[in-house]
């Protein structure tokens, strides 16, 4: 038997729409929102529902979409379809960001994209005010977490930037919040649209550098360590970027994760985190490049809920849907304080076939920056700027 509890004052709430699983980006795309249903099935499955509040969200408004979004690029996003994405493009410039321009392939225009879209905004802004009334402690919506839509562009499997939203909307209650970004990629949307901004700090652990032999960088291929916020604005020092080389393991990213973020936490003093945790990060992925298991990817979510904030915690990336599916599902555990039979293995064991041979997955080759960080050396000078102006 299950001991399912629910803690008092420990308010977990769940929001999600099911039907953003019926959508598909494409035969041989890499993201697959069924995924989703595997990590219902498994949540529901395990009986968490019963220690959370469990609410079906409604899509989002175009008003709310547009307190950050272009209106013109709400009103083609809540319009188009492959029917009519030709005619629409052809009367809206800013159009081209999805096909015929260069991100076509990475952001397709796929049947139910529209419903797909602002239900999964819907869900990420239900949450928050889930928290900012107070009702929750902890939000969960794992459909959301899309860290690289810009204002008036899609950009890497991403159109709405629900992140940006819902840290708008806990910016009228909190004074600073606090956004931690553990997906493989680069939180660059969220990371630019508060570079200007010091009461939203953007931290983002990435794998960052060289990406093959023909010397393409790793998407988006921004967020090095001198990459710090706005020079020049009062968002200076409001960014911080962990860059890490393929290979990372357990141990070597527990540290630099517990590092920074203790760190980070007690010079900024957040009123409120939102933690996006995107599962490419998990080895084995068919997009990442760490080797870090299912165990460790959810103690950095129990490490920050320990620091009892109200906390936001979204999705993101995630492409093998195994684990996809594996990891959330534990981190719903983790987050009701339920203990799961050992049937999800927290180990990952990963296929020869994505490993051998495969040098940007063997041993973490230690590039001059993750050396840096090591020493503490750029850590401890932009912390201590950011002190300087927080008190
Ligand atoms: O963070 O690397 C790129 C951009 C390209 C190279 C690849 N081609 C196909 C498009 C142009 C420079 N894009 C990345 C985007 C990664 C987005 C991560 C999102 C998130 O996890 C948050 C949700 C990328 N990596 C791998 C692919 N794209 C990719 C792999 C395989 C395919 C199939 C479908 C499409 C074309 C063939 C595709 C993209
Ligand atoms: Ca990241
Ligand atoms: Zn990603």
């Amino acid at each position: 038997e299950l001991g399912i509890t629910r803690p008092a004052g420990h308010k977990v709430s769940f929001h999600y729409n099911s039907h953003v699983e019926d959508m598909h980006f494409g035969k041989t795309h890499p993201m697959k929102p069924w995924r989703l249903t595997l990590a219902k099935h498994l949540i529901l499955g395990f009986g968490l529902q019963y220690s959370m509040d469990t609410y079906e969200a409604v899509a989002a408004g175009k008003d709310e979409v547009e307190a950050f979004h272009d209106p013109d690029y709400v009103d083609f996003l809540s319009r188009v379809s492959p029917n009519n994405f030709r005619e629409l493009s052809e009367i809206a410039h800013f159009a081209a960001s999805i096909p015929p321009r260069h991100d076509g392939d990475n952001c397709p225009v796929f049947d139910g994209m529209s419903t797909y879209l602002f239900l999964y905004t819907g869900a990420t802004l239900e949450a928050t005010s889930a928290l900012t009334s107070g009702q929750s402690d902890v939000a969960i919506n794992w459909s959301g977490g899309l860290h690289h839509a810009h204002k008036g562009e899609a950009s890497g499997f991403c159109y709405i930037n629900d992140i940006v939203l819902s840290i708008l909307d806990m910016l009228r209650v909190y004074p600073r919040v606090l956004y931690i970004d553990i997906d493989v990629h680069h939180g660059d949307g969220v990371e630019e649209a508060f570079q200007r901004q010091p009461r939203v700090m953007t931290l983002s652990f990435h794998r960052y550098g060289p990406y093959d032999d023909t010397g393409h960088k790793f998407f988006p291929g921004t967020g090095d360590l001198d990459d710090i916020g706005l020079r020049g604005t009062p968002g200076e020092h409001f960014a911080l970027n962990v860059p890490i080389p393929s290979g990372i393991d357990d141990r070597q990213y527990k540290y630099v994760f517990e590092e920074t973020c203790s760190r980070v936490i007690d010079a900024f003093k957040p009123s409120a985190v939102v933690l996006q945790c995107g599962a490419d990060s998990l080895g084995g992925d068919r997009l990442g490049q760490f080797n870090i298991n299912i165990r460790q990817h959810g103690e950095c979510i129990s490490y920050i809920q320990s620091r009892r904030l109200p906390l936001l915690i979204l999705g993101g990336g995630g492409y093998t849907a195994r684990n996809v599916a594996r990891a959330w599902c534990h981190e719903t555990a983790l987050l009701t304080s339920n203990t799961l039979p050992e049937q999800i293995p927290l180990d990952l064991v990963p296929r020869p076939e994505a490993f051998s041979g495969n040098k940007t997955h063997g041993e973490g080759k230690m590039y001059p920056s993750f050396e840096r960080l090591h020493k503490n050396e750029c850590k401890d000078a932009e912390l201590e700027f950011m002190v300087k102006k927080i008190e």
